[in-house]
């Protein structure tokens, strides 16, 4: 071990590139969970970086005193207590912009999965139900003809309505503030979009502002042949209320790459075939994913360097690197 170089502490999984480069390029602390009581205060001393992909809560910041940075993987930043770093100085980076094509791809077929099936039309193949039974039945449901609403059109989101918009079909979004550099009709409450919609995509971050913001009402209000398309954060949707919208026909189908307790995924939800589900994999290729440690390691790099962060988080962006 190097003791020149920077401690940099790992708690919990995260991508083998960024533990290898982090164990190459700093003295590397690897515990299994964030918890501070699995470290002595003199190891806690020396920590002056994290690279996580887990939650890092106040409690966990303030049990190193030296903390400057915290490099999340991840451009969803919701599982740290990013106010609370930055009341302390501290640092907290995340991955945006690298991440955005590799997830408005894998949306715009998770669309195309739930809508024609293509995983149960596949499946129909390989069971040999083809040569069998002959051709696997006509779907019910279409891209063709639907007009999509896009819920958060930031970096993700408007990489997805772009895509969208090549395919034919009329967008309309909701944030907190409306675009002026697009011509996408901007409504100003999450109902106003659904209303106007018949096809949903949830694409806005996590936490207390957008808690289970698509709710019972929301799809009530997408309609009967509403398709939902959650990719953002499972937090934002209340899953009790699309399992019984599903269950009822309220809603036609949705599709879903994010779950409220991952990796549990409800019973309910995996037995209805008008569920399309993936395992949290929008942004899960080699190449991306490398490019998401490799901005983790980068951020690390620069600011115990004394540069500033590459890809600081808003509530950090005004922060100096206090020197030492
Ligand atoms: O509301 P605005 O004008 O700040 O627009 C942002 C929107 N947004 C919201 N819209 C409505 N109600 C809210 N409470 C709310 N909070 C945020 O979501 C903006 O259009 C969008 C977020 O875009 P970006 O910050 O560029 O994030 P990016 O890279 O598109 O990723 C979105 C999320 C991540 O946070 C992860 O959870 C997931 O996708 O991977």
């Amino acid at each position: 071990m190097n003791s020149t170089q920077p401690t940099i502490l790992i708690p919990g999984g995260i991508n083998p590139r960024v533990r290898s480069r982090v164990e190459a390029e700093f003295d590397a602390i690897a515990i299994e969970t964030a918890d501070p009581a699995l470290l002595d205060a003199g190891t806690r001393a020396k920590v002056t970086g994290i690279a996580s992909a887990t939650i890092i809560d106040a409690g966990f910041i303030d049990a190193f005193p030296n903390l400057a940075i915290i490099a999340n993987f991840g451009v969803g930043y919701d599982v740290v207590d990013a106010r609370h770093a930055a009341s302390r100085g501290v640092m907290v980076t995340n991955t945006p912009d690298v991440l955005s094509d590799e997830v408005a791809d894998t949306t715009v077929g998770l669309l195309l999965n739930t809508l024609r099936e293509l995983p149960k039309a596949e499946a129909y193949v390989r069971a040999g139900r083809w040569a069998a039974e002959g051709p696997y039945p006509l779907t019910s449901l279409t891209l063709r003809g639907r007009t999509v609403g896009i819920f958060g059109l930031g970096r993700i989101g408007l990489a997805i309505a772009r895509r969208l918009e090549a395919f034919g079909l009329p967008i309309h979004y909701h944030t907190r503030n409306k675009r002026n550099d697009v011509d996408f009709t901007w409504h100003d409450t999450l109902g106003g979009l659904a209303k106007a919609v018949d096809t949903l995509v949830v694409v806005v971050p996590g936490g207390a502002a957008t808690e289970k913001a698509v709710n019972a009402d929301i799809l009530d209000a997408l309609g009967a042949q509403g398709v939902l398309i959650s990719v953002g954060r499972g937090s934002t949707l209340d899953e009790d209320a699309l399992i019984v919208a599903l269950r009822e026909r309220r809603i036609a189908a949705a599709g879903l790459d994010v779950f409220a307790h991952e990796p549990n995924v409800p019973q309910a939800l995996m037995d209805l075939p008008n569920a399309c589900l993936l395992p949290h994999v929008a942004s899960a290729s080699v190449s991306t994913r490398n490019a998401m440690a490799d901005l983790v390691v980068d951020n690390l790099a620069a600011w115990l360097d004394g540069r500033p962060a590459l890809t600081p988080v808003p509530e950090c962006a005004g922060l100096d690197r206090k020197p030492g």
